[in-house]
């Protein structure tokens, strides 16, 4: 095993409660209400697709031009940045700074498979950026998470075979994209949402470099 790729939202920070929040106000704005049960269906999902689920859910769906939805996107991300600006290693998922830290002195490259294209700011604010050896540039895929593009992409930009990679994910559309890239994956999280996964823990806290290796060998 040469590499363990991330995701960001769910596995090395929580995330996903600033982004409803911020979707939420926008829905409201629009008349359209969102719950935390519809909230997971946006996990993993980009900017422009979520905005686009959220339109449907509100029968809005073609009531927008490409350059209004631009508009409403950018809005919600506004306001999502606001509420990321307080963020500080605190906001470190149990377990993970030291995973990291040991991954690395194990020798073991480390990559960013998000779709959220403020990952590298969430990862300097919580002190993890210098850690990590590439970041995939979410805005450069032609195709967001379930396809496999930016698994693969996280392998390819660390000189490494999808074979030589361990992956690890919290969303069911994120399980689906590392097991079409060929790579290993392990979920946190719910054992019949992922049950997809190679191998699925609870909680990241169970997230060992011993386990990943573990895993990866079998
Ligand atoms: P942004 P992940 C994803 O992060 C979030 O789970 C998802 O809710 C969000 O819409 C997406 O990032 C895009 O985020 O608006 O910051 O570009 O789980 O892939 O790390
Ligand atoms: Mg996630």
């Amino acid at each position: 095993m040469k590499a363990v790729l991330f995701d960001l939202d769910g596995i090395i920070t929580d995330t996903a409660g600033y982004h409803f929040l911020a979707w939420k106000t926008l829905a409201e704005k629009l008349g359209i209400e969102i719950d935390k049960e519809f909230n997971e269906q946006l996990k993993g999902v980009s900017r422009t697709d979520s905005l686009e689920l959220i339109l449907k859910k509100g029968q809005l769906k073609n009531e927008f031009t490409l350059a209004e939805k631009e508009a409403l996107a950018a809005s919600k991300n506004e306001e999502y940045k606001q509420m990321i600006e307080q963020m500080s290693s605190a906001d470190i998922l149990p377990g993970i700074e030291s995973l990291l830290v040991d991954l690395k002195n194990d020798h073991r490259l480390l990559g960013l498979a998000s779709a959220s294209q403020n990952g590298p700011v969430i990862l300097k604010k919580l002190g993890l950026y210098d850690l990590f050896d590439t970041i995939v540039n979410p805005a450069e895929l032609s195709a967001g998470k379930p396809d496999p593009e930016i698994f693969q992409k996280a392998a390819e930009q660390l000189g490494c075979s999808v074979s030589e990679c361990v992956g690890i994910e919290d969303a069911a559309a994120g399980v689906e994209s590392i097991n079409r890239a060929n790579i290993v994956s392990i979920a946190v999280g719910d054992k019949e949402v992922l049950s997809a996964a190679d191998k699925v823990v609870i909680a990241t806290n169970e997230l060992t470099a011993d386990l990943i290796k573990r895993i990866w060998t079998e």
